[in-house]
């Protein structure tokens, strides 16, 4: 029902009312049908129904054009449908059918369908709004004019996610509208139980925002609070909160009962439903007649049955799906193998991590504009970053290309998925790994999914650079590639050299899905320091390289400890012991065939890695190799990793903790 962008969404205010009669139409049939199928056991799923909220969808849909983007959540029905998604599609995938949008991967939680402008839909309370101001970010880089709409509960307003995304939309002035849907329950919790806040939209004036609360029950009031707050997006004058208020008439999902409320007030609201008396109105107004209200319910709850039949009756996804969109092009935990590509020969300059990371930024900037870069502290004004990697872009590109971040991790990852989804290649900066976790749910729910919850149809290209720290405590020196690695659809990158970092990062830049990049500190601190090619070249993901090669055992590892392994191995030749150091360079892809091909000849392996060896990634490898070589290894593999604790403090307790040369030399001498 949306109209043309920058024209008027009606052109009169019978034309108006009709219109959000037949948008409410839709979500009420819509929501009608589901629930009816639930109930007679038709079919069965995970609902979150709409019924008494369809003002709220209709009023903010109608305000927004067809190329405005609208990020949801798992009770979008009416979202969705007011905003004009495919009906088919949107049944099929709610019922987790092969003719789902996304192939019945990602249900009702992760409706994508961009042709309609549906940018993206979560699961998770309060994820969306994050990813709206990367959206957001895009439109205005690109200057489209969208405007992007995300829809939340009101719950959701308690998470920190919702601020962060407040404080950020504002600051950079994004075209986005926080629509909240306050339904005055967060799940079975009443909004007197959960905050002080005497109306929501009272919190948008702390973020530098307009705010404003609507009957959520009248479907022009919201209309007229959401085009005003579009107008302003529009214009260039940055984000508005709009509240649209209104009362759940089911439970939190299809089956709960609601016994939590209060069944006087309950019985008085699902008297009133807002559908009923937004038609009744129409008909005491004399905007319509019942027949032709009645005829155009008909029409609707046709189209909606058909959809919904057509779904019932398609076919589940055959198995072999499960694996398909992990990665692009199908792509999985490991590497496919082929052919190693080669550091070009030729000139060379003498550059430390720190440079060849930043030469490499540079460089893809100049040659690709869709790159951006996303940090805290980043940009010129604020020092270039905290080791100075991107030092000079800011001057150099701008500083809308180079965006120094609040200290806010969950709306840098956040603000990079959505640029991603709106197709840019945006890079964002993690200062320490020790803040994955601050920013994991953008990470591993969100930038992780998108492949797979779009059924393949999208992939998050954005690459996360973080550094493990050393020298720095429990908080600031701790290594969780393993958990990036137990995240299907991230690809894990760890570099040991200048050259390779250079090489390694190309190929990211260049990736369909998600990559963490990691960094070492001690490596910025002169380790990594060596010659790299004047000329640009990619190392594929996927390549392990054999940094020495060796007759007697095979040292597998990666990013830093590559040369403590490289120092034990030059230890050990004095002592007549041949070692091969395989460094993985890339975890996800694992290139396991190069392992097995350099213990196939060794028949001994240490695994080795700076981070905690408990259900480290060297379990992993040690099990894979275990199984591949089974009767080939002369003797058992070997495992050299950080202690489980705490990088402590203590430069004594540190050294400790972490795996040296010695620890290595001590386990080859165990197996050789
Ligand atoms: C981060 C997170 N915490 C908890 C949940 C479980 N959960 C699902 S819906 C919901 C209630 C959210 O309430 P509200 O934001 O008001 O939205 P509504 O369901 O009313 O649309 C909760 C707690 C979740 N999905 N995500």
């Amino acid at each position: 029902m949306a109209t043309e962008l920058g024209t008027e969404t009606s052109s009169s205010t019978r034309a108006r009312a009709l219109a959000l009669y037949r948008l409410m139409s839709k979500i009420h049939h819509g929501d009608k049908r589901v629930r009816k199928g639930l109930s007679s056991g038709e079919i069965a799923m995970s609902y979150w129904p709409v019924d008494g909220q369809e003002a709220m969808s209709a009023g903010a849909a109608l305000a927004l054009s067809d190329a405005d983007q609208l990020v949801t959540t798992y009770r979008g029905l009416g979202d969705v449908l007011a905003k004009g998604v495919d009906l088919p599609g949107y049944f099929g995938e709610i019922l987790g059918r092969s003719s789902g949008l996304s192939k019945g991967k990602a249900g009702a939680m992760g409706i994508y369908d961009p042709a309609h402008g549906i940018a993206w839909t979560t699961g998770i309370v309060g994820a969306g709004p994050l990813i709206a101001n990367g959206i957001a970010l895009a439109a205005a880089r690109r200057k489209t004019g969208q405007v992007v709409l995300v829809s939340f509960g009101d719950g959701a307003t308690s998470i920190g996610y919702v601020h962060e995304a407040m404080n950020m939309a504002a600051l950079w002035a994004l075209p986005v509208v926080f629509f909240c849907q306050n339904n005055a329950w967060a799940e079975c919790t009443s909004y007197d139980r959960y905050t002080r806040t005497a109306q929501l939209s009272d919190r948008a004036a702390g973020y530098g925002m307009p705010g404003a609360t609507v009957d959520g029950t009248d479907p022009h009031a919201v209309y007229e609070a959401v085009s005003a707050a579009v107008g302003r997006a529009r214009a260039g004058d940055g984000p508005s909160f709009v509240e649209a208020t209104a009362y759940r008439l089911q439970g939190h999902y299809f089956g709960d009962a609601m016994a939590y409320a209060d069944p006087d007030e309950l019985a008085a609201k699902r008297g009133d439903p807002p559908f009923a008396r937004y038609r009744a109105g129409l008909l005491a107004a004399e905007v319509a007649s019942a027949t032709e209200l009645d005829g155009m319910d008909a029409e609707i709850s046709a189209e909606i049955d058909a959809a919904f039949t057509s779904a019932v009756e398609s076919a589940p996804p055959e198995p072999a799906e499960l694996k398909r969109d992990v990665f692009a092009c199908n792509g999985s935990e490991l590497a496919a193998g082929g052919v190693h590509a080669n550091i070009p020969s030729g000139e060379s300059e003498e550059l430390g991590l720190v440079q060849a990371i930043h030469r490499t930024l540079d460089r893809a900037m100049a040659a690709d504009d869709s790159i951006l870069l996303l940090g805290e502290d980043i940009g010129d004004a604020s020092g270039g970053g905290m080791f100075k990697v991107t030092a000079g872009l800011s001057a150099k590109y701008g500083e809308d290309r180079v965006l120094d971040t609040p200290i806010a991790e969950s709306s840098i990852i956040g603000a990079a998925v959505g640029a991603s989804l709106a197709g840019l290649r945006p890079v964002a900066e993690l200062m320490f790994m020790d803040f994955l976790g601050v920013a994991m749910d953008q990470i591993a729910n969100h930038a992780a999914k998108v492949r797979y919850m779009s059924g393949g149809r999208k992939g998050a290209p954005l690459v996360i650079r973080t550094m493990v720290g050393t020298g720095a405590g429990p908080q600031h020196s701790q290594a969780f590639e393993a958990w990036a690695m137990h995240t299907p659809g991230l690809k894990v990158v760890w570099p040991s050299t200048a050259a390779d970092a250079a090489g390694l990062l190309n190929a990211c830049l260049a990736e369909n899905d998600p990559c963490l990049f990691i960094e070492s500190m001690k490596l910025y601190y002169g380790g990594g320091k060596g010659p790299v090619p004047v000329a640009d070249y990619v190392i594929p993901l996927g390549q392990a390289d054999v940094k020495r090669t060796g007759g007697d055992v095979t040292i597998c590892t990666y990013g830093a400890m590559v040369h403590t392994a490289l120092e034990a191995a030059q230890r050990l030749e004095k002592e007549g012991v041949s070692v091969e150091v395989v460094d993985l360079r890339t975890l996800v892809p694992l290139d396991l065939a190069t392992v097995v091909t350099s213990v196939r000849k060794t028949t001994r392996l240490v695994v080795a890695h700076e981070s905690v060896g408990f259900c480290g990634p060297g379990a992993e490898i040690a099990a894979a190799v275990g199984s591949e070589l089974f009767g080939t290894l002369s003797t058992p593999i070997q495992r050299v990793a950080a202690s489980y604790t705490p990088v402590p403090r203590a430069g004594t307790l540190e050294a400790a903790c972490r795996p040296d040369a010695e620890q290595l030399i001590e386990a080859i001498g165990r197996i050789v």
